[in-house]
């Protein structure tokens, strides 16, 4: 009994493993499998061919050793007999020949086309397509919204039913910008390499994407999200992004003096509005973020854990600690949870929890 419980136990622990591991794909909107997107559909796509014929190829095979095994088998009485042997038969050779050629006819096609597609770039330039510079940093991203001077960082919006070219690079080393459920994968290169890609997703709604290049020591933390909404509340957003007035003050007296402290203390590095940022992120409409950080959900105490903690909630990134007290950080939080767009909000474009 204990043998075979040994025996079996590492494939209970598999199939455990297995089960518990596809419960993710349950979660929607991160997922190859599920493609939200063209880009992803075209990948999807591919590997749907390559599944199919692996299979088929499987399976004859398949068929072909189960058929020989049980008809070649040894029998009782015929220990000695040896089946007729038959060498260089052209006919066979022939089809076992042509048929993977064949086979790889059908998957090089596909696959050389869809790698054309995926790069093409020819439209970039024509008038109204948008181009977002991205930029990886560890262990967040930057979207430069260039000739619209909007910048952001974390969440990027997107309208949905075009493409949006992407032009990558990063500001350290070298990160990888991967949403799985609109495009695929590209990497971000320090100096002068840019890397480009496009998204086009197909509806509105909240994707995760996640850095896919071992960075640091926070490389699992960095997440991003994109937010696709409708082409007309894409504009929209724009609009309002491009409208804050940094120095707009806020209602309560609490978020007036978060405003004063964090245009001493955070400034340097921080920006709101279109004014460059130094080495952190650009936080117009914070009160949006569908994160914070990309990771923790956007209430108030995560805000102040964020900024008087945030050494230990990624270690290794560049904001400093303890640059306010707890209590001036509840300030600061305050008000910037209160700057927001109350008319296009992650929730409008279907939610923030699909993670
Ligand atoms: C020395 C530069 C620097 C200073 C000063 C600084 N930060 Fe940061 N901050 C950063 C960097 C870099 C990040 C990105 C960290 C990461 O995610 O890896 C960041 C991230 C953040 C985020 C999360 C941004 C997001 O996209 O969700 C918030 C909020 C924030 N800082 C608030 C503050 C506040 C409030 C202060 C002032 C008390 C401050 N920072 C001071 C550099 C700085
Ligand atoms: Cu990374």
């Amino acid at each position: 009994m204990r043998g075979w419980m040994g025996k079996f136990r590492s494939l209970f622990l598999f199939s455990a493993l297995a089960l518990f591991l596809s419960g993710c794909s349950g979660v929607d909107n991160v997922s190859a499998l599920k493609p939200k997107g063209y880009s992803a559909e075209l990948l999807f796509n591919l590997m749907m061919i390559s599944i199919a014929i692996m299979l088929f190829v499987f399976i004859i095979v398949m068929v072909i050793y189960a058929f020989v095994l049980v008809r070649y088998r040894q029998r009782k009485g015929q220990e000695d007999m040896i089946p007729k042997q038959t060498e260089g038969n052209k006919a066979l050779e022939v089809i076992w020949t042509v048929i993977p050629i064949l086979l790889l006819l059908v998957l090089a096609v596909p696959t050389v086309q869809a790698t054309f597609d995926l790069a093409d770039r020819s439209k970039q330039d024509d008038k109204g397509t948008l181009t977002v510079e991205v930029t990886g940093n560890q262990y967040w991203w930057h979207f430069n919204y260039a000739d619209q001077e909007i910048a952001t960082s974390e969440d990027l919006y997107i309208p949905t039913g075009e493409r949006v070219y992407l032009n990558m690079k990063s500001s350290d080393v070298i990160h990888s910008f991967w949403l799985p459920s609109i495009a695929g994968k590209m990497d971000t290169n320090p100096g002068e390499n840019m890397n480009t890609m496009y998204l086009e997703a197909y509806d509105e709604g909240v994707y995760t994407g996640h850095c896919a290049e071992l960075c640091g020591p926070s490389h699992s933390l960095m997440d991003f999200r994109v937010i696709a909404v409708s082409p007309e509340e894409f504009k929209q957003w724009k609009e309002d992004m491009k409208n804050v007035d940094p120095k707009a003050k806020p209602e309560s007296t609490s978020a007036q003096e978060g405003q004063e402290l964090f245009n001493k203390n955070c400034m340097s590095c921080h920006a709101i509005g279109n004014a460059a940022a130094g080495v952190g992120p650009n936080l117009t409409n914070y009160g949006n973020r569908t994160k914070i950080a990309g990771i923790l959900e956007p209430t108030k105490e995560n805000l102040v854990d964020w900024i008087t903690n945030n050494n230990e909630i990624k270690p290794g990134n560049k904001m400093p600690m303890n640059l306010v007290s707890k209590e001036e950080a509840g300030k600061i939080a305050d008000y910037l949870l209160q700057m927001k767009d109350t008319e296009i909000t992650p929730e409008s474009a279907g939610g923030s929890d699909n993670k």
